[in-house]
């Protein structure tokens, strides 16, 4: 699992190349955005179950059949799986944050994913439906602490977006 510093010095190292002007640009932008990732991941961390509660409300009243008989997410254990699923994407997001890196989310999240849902009948358009609520509850929440560019908490959300349907978001 690697961080934007860590995949940085590898990608430098394996070609045995000293840090030049593009790459001290990338970490100086990492640092310049670490105190707003951490902040970002300070407040997904004291707020998390209230964000996972508040979007599943949302998402199974955006698309009530997930949760009528047929649906998905219907029967308890399958409504708890959902949630739990919507807690998982949440808490690698912040990892991600903090790491300024995608890589943590290939490694735990998304390998294998899709074809898991395939196989249980999860379908994977309401999936997003409830990672973007997410991100738009936990910009909102981010602003309200105080960050102006709210932007980079975008990264993580929409790349598990992309991965999951392989689509442009
Ligand atoms: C940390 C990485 C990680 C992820 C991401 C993960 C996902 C994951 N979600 C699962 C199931 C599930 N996932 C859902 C999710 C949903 N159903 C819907 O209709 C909604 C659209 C959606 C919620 C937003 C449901 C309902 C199940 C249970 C399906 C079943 O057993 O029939 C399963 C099958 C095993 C299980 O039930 O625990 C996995 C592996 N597990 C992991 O370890």
């Amino acid at each position: 699992m690697r961080d934007a510093v860590t995949s940085l010095i590898k990608n430098y190292d394996n070609t045995g190349r000293y840090l030049d002007r593009n790459a001290l640009d990338a970490l100086k932008s990492y640092f310049d955005t670490g105190v707003a990732r951490v902040q970002a991941a300070s407040v997904i961390n004291g707020n998390a179950a209230a964000i996972v509660k508040q979007a599943g409300s949302r998402l199974f009243e955006d698309i009530p059949e997930l949760i009528r008989p047929g649906g998905n997410a219907y029967t308890t254990r399958r409504y708890a799986a959902c949630l739990r699923d919507m807690d998982y994407y949440l808490r690698y997001a912040s990892y991600a944050l903090v790491a300024g890196s995608m890589d943590v989310l290939d490694e735990r999240v998304l390998q294998g994913l899709r074809e898991t849902y395939n196989s249980l009948g999860v379908p994977i358009g309401p999936t997003v439906v409830g990672i973007q609520i997410m991100k738009e509850i936990v910009k909102e929440q981010v602003a309200e602490a105080g960050i102006e560019d709210t932007s980079f908490v975008d990264q993580p959300f929409d790349y598990m977006t992309r991965e999951l349907s392989e689509q442009d978001v």
